[in-house]
């Protein structure tokens, strides 16, 4: 498989996945703004719509949208559960997660990574409907459980990890919502994450 990825976006959670189920895959770094790999091939040969992630899971069959993306590698191992069986209520939760992240959370980053500074009469909607996701998240950990679905590490957790690990390039610091400083932490003590993150050169002190 081939994992077409931008160091530190959100393709970092495909990283994660393919790393915690111990899936052979080659990753192939894209210059989304060039439309190019970095070997200067043309990425809309892989995916059109020109984002990452996209895996090409054979020749010529690739699969976009982090969602399905998630799902399909969690489907390829199912003995590592980190996706609740098709058709159980759990699976439905999941998709749940998943469309929020996608949906609601990833996207009040957006405006943060358009290239420019925000005005100044935006910057307070952006930031409020940011913090508002982030609250979300919070909440629907507030009973105290270690990860998204309660104490089984999923997909929706590399993805929450992902997304919510650009505060750091936004200054906006997570400590105010313990629940999900906790889940970072937690996070952060797996292997498949740590390696993940050297991969891409966001861990200095680690090997790739
Ligand atoms: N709906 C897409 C969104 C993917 C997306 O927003 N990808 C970003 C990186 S996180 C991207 O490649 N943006 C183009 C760019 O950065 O030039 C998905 O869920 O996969």
């Amino acid at each position: 498989m081939l994992l077409y990825f931008k160091p530190a976006a959100c393709s970092l959670a495909s990283r994660i996945v393919l790393l915690e189920l111990g899936l052979p895959f080659e990753a192939v770094e894209v210059d989304t703004q060039a439309g190019r790999t970095k070997a200067g091939a043309d990425y809309r040969r892989a995916n059109p719509k020109g984002y990452v992630p996209a895996l090409e899971i054979e020749p010529g069959v690739v699969i976009t949208e982090n969602p399905a993306v998630l799902q399909y590698l969690a489907d390829r191992a199912p003995e590592a559960r980190l996706a609740p069986a098709a058709g159980t209520l759990d699976r439905v939760r999941l998709q749940e997660w998943l469309n929020f992240i996608s949906a609601e959370l990833h996207k009040a980053f957006s405006p943060y990574f358009h290239g420019h500074a925000l005005e100044a009469s935006e910057k307070a909607r952006v930031e409020a409907t940011l913090l508002r996701r982030i609250d979300d998240v919070e909440t629907g950990l507030a009973d105290g459980r270690s990860f998204l679905l309660g104490e089984t590490f999923s997909v929706a957790d590399a993805y929450l990890f992902v997304v919510l690990n650009w505060t750091n390039f936004i200054g906006v610091d997570l400590a105010r919502w313990p629940r999900i400083s906790a889940f970072m932490k937690r996070m952060l003590a797996r292997p498949a994450v740590r390696k993940a993150l050297a991969a891409e050169g966001l861990l200095q002190d680690e090997a790739a």
